[in-house]
């Protein structure tokens, strides 16, 4: 039996998730924006504002994986001849390491570099989608929305990083192509603070302008019930 819809309480109304219709999007949960020498930390920023994504998001993909939702992991970057990188990109912040220069995990937001790699701890399992962008929205230049479609999904829960860039983009491009999309708050972070704040509040803003805003723990109460006892997200737990 597939696991029925549930509600999940969400800002600015109540979020009906039906666990088959539904993908869980894990944006760029890569080295590059969350260890050191990469690419989040060649633009100025503190790196170590995103870790605590990392705990609540590890619970809602076990939760989905339990439930069999289709989970779709995205990667920012490109080809190693960057063939695909607009210059206007490569020379944005006219950073001291860009794009495709040597850091400590490989060439800078190149794929097949250890940088660009999914950190370990969301690693993609066998059977997730892993999905490479070459810009911020995940709907631009890749074929998401052909995978989406085929696969009869309606709605998206939204994570990672960051809260006011990539996910934004992702959530904005989704909600024109008719998707409803949900973000726990604590799944999704940024470099500043104040910009994950107003930009969680911009989404749910008008009557859910771009989606709904949960929380991870109220989006774990209503899932776990459908969870079957048998699945390894509740062994040990
Ligand atoms: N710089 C920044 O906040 N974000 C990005 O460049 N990419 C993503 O958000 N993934």
């Amino acid at each position: 039996m597939p696991p029925e819809p549930v509600a999940v309480p969400a800002t600015p109304y109540e979020f009906d998730l039906d666990p088959a219709t539904t993908a869980l999007v894990i944006i760029d949960m890569q080295r590059d924006f969350l260890a050191p020498g990469g690419f989040g930390e060649s633009l100025g920023n503190d790196v170590g504002m995103l870790t605590k994504v990392v705990e609540p998001l590890g619970k809602v993909l076990d939760a989905a994986r339990a439930l069999g939702m289709m989970v779709i992991h995205t990667r920012e970057g490109h080809r190693p001849d960057m063939a695909d990188c607009p210059p206007s990109k490569l020379a944005r912040g006219k950073p001291k390491t860009p794009i495709g220069s040597e850091g400590p995990n490989g060439r800078i937001l190149i794929r097949g570099e250890a940088g660009h790699d999914i950190i370990e701890e969301l690693a993609p399992a066998d059977g997730e989608a892993v999905l490479d962008k070459p810009g911020k929205g995940a709907f631009y230049a890749t074929d998401l929305e052909l995978m989406l479609r085929n696969a009869q999904i309606k709605s998206l829960v939204v994570t990672g990083v960051t809260t006011e860039v990539c996910v934004h983009t992702t959530i904005r491009e989704a909600n024109d192509r008719g998707f409803e999309c949900l973000v726990p708050s604590d799944c999704v972070g940024s470099y500043f603070q104040e910009f994950h704040e107003v930009g969680l509040k911009m989404i749910a803003a008008q009557g859910g302008i771009f989606g709904w805003v949960t929380s991870s723990k109220d989006l774990l109460a209503a899932l776990e019930p459908s969870i079957p006892l048998s699945s390894a997200a509740t062994e040990g737990a």
